[in-house]
């Protein structure tokens, strides 16, 4: 039939993390003469992600917004102090509100593509219109793999304890994984989080193919184990569309304080948009950061959700300390466009937490990654960066114990006059755009999907 035919609705999740590869993914089929319904909640739990939908539907004549209105949620039946979280849990609750909005799209429907923390609500929904489903896996290879086992291993003991034999998980078909890396809510038995998890793992096998953002260099060994039936039968298709690239209409105002600094000079810090520092550790890495001698540039974030980040940025990193980097720093609290940043000649360093869109990002552009996992899933996402060879990160480093300035200076210095690294990183861009490029393994994976979803 005529490609123009082929309809498919995106609902992603709430968090940037999730809206950003939605909106990219959404971008690519577009491109190929898909049209696109692109489900959003309202209101969004964040600016930013009001923002970034706004921009893509007005970008692509294909891609129509269709709101979709949620049920309030009764907290007190879910266990959670992440806005995010929650508002997973609200679409969760609302998802049989999903099948009159997806029977009406017209052209009928070829596809929906979900989200992993939605796919055990939306699963049913699907199934009962017959209509194929697709998960956009917003994480890493490894993560995905611990998602489709961890209901295998739930009840068993996750907590880490002082014997070494123990104090990992065994996957099968992939190295045993520390217990320590788990994110944190997984070994609360009453969260929310956890609940969610085991529920969407039992059902993201019954999708009809499982995108990653993800490619060779970003560990094709876990993707080989997926497909070849190692981590578990019968699974769906592992299809590799990674890294997305930053679009055109992401791009805001572009960050002129870089054209000024000389070529791989910047170190760009930025821990994603939901994850907060407490003001000490973020007054040690204003430390460190003076320390290195380096130039940087710095997004702080001191609340989880941008709505409620208020505080000026000088009385979040003092105001001496403004004063005396101003020759060499640039401290923003607003969002700046991550992909133009790190595309940025200037650019030579990221210190991230490890948000699986920021390691594809750094990727794609050739940045080596200084990484400090926070919680979540940023551990075991993490992981690629040392095995790959795009970066390090350090293991002792938590966000519980405060890290000091001068530790965090002495590795900024080491990394940057790594040479080395550089050379690896780049050669991990190089493979990571001859990927999506035409003929590519991404851009092979997508086409394949495409015609998947025509059939
Ligand atoms: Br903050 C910020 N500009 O200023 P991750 C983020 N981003 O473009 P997550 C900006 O948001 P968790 C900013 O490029 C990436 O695409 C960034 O996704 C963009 O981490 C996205 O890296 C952030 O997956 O945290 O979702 O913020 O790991 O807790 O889910």
């Amino acid at each position: 039939s005529d490609t123009n035919t082929l309809h498919v609705a995106i609902l992603p999740s709430s968090g940037m993390g999730h809206l950003v590869p939605a909106v990219r993914l959404a971008a690519s089929l577009a491109a190929r003469n898909c049209r696109i319904t692109f489900i959003t909640t309202h209101p969004t739990v964040s600016l930013a992600e009001s923002r970034l939908v706004s921009r893509l539907v007005s970008f692509f004549p294909n891609v129509t917004r269709q709101e979709f209105h949620l049920l309030p949620l009764d907290r007190s039946t879910a266990n959670s102090n992440d806005p995010f979280c929650l508002q997973f849990e609200t679409i969760r609750r609302s998802a049989h509100l999903l099948s009159p909005i997806l029977s009406s799209c017209s052209p009928p429907l070829s596809a929906l593509v979900t989200d992993p923390s939605l796919v055990s609500a939306v699963i049913p929904i699907t199934e009962k219109l017959r209509l194929a489903n697709y998960n956009l896996f917003i994480a890493s290879p490894k993560m995905l793999s611990l998602l489709i086992y961890f209901p295998t291993i739930a009840n068993t003991d996750l907590s880490t304890t002082s014997s070494k034999t123990t104090d990992y998980i065994e996957i099968p078909g992939i190295p045993p994984l520390p217990k320590s890396w788990l994110p944190p809510p997984l070994v609360d038995p009453s969260s929310l989080f956890r609940t969610q998890f085991i529920a969407n793992g039992q059902e993201i096998v019954k999708s009809d193919g499982i995108l990653v953002n993800a490619f060779d260099s970003l560990d094709k060994a876990t993707v080989a184990a997926l497909n070849g039936g190692k981590v578990m039968g019968r699974l769906p298709p592992v299809i590799t569309v990674g890294p997305f690239v930053p679009l055109e209409f992401e791009k805001g105002s572009p960050v002129e304080w870089l054209d000024r600094q000389p070529v791989g000079s910047v170190v760009y810090v930025c821990f994603g948009n939901r994850t907060a520092a407490s003001r000490e550790q973020i007054r040690e890495l204003g430390d460190g950061l003076e320390r290195s001698g380096c130039r940087f540039l710095w997004v702080v974030k001191e609340k989880k959700v941008d709505r409620e980040d208020e505080e000026e940025v000088g009385e979040i990193v003092g105001h001496g300390f403004l004063e005396r980097v101003k020759e060499k720093g640039l401290v923003v609290k607003s969002w700046v466009e991550q992909g133009e940043v790190l595309a940025h000649p200037a650019v030579g360093l990221f210190l991230s937490h490890c948000g699986w869109n920021s390691i594809t990002e750094a990727a794609l552009y050739g940045v080596p990654i200084l990484g400090w996992p926070q919680g979540g899933d940023q551990k075991i996402n993490g992981e690629v960066i040392p095995k790959s060879g795009l970066g390090i990160w350090v293991e002792t480093w938590g966000w519980e114990e405060i890290v000091k300035g001068e530790e965090i200076g002495d590795k900024i210095r080491e990394m940057m006059g790594d040479e080395k690294l550089k050379v690896q990183a780049a050669r991990i861009g190089e493979e990571a755009r001859k990927s999506v490029g035409v003929g590519g393994s991404s851009y092979k994976g997508l086409e394949g999907l495409v015609e998947k979803m025509r059939k």
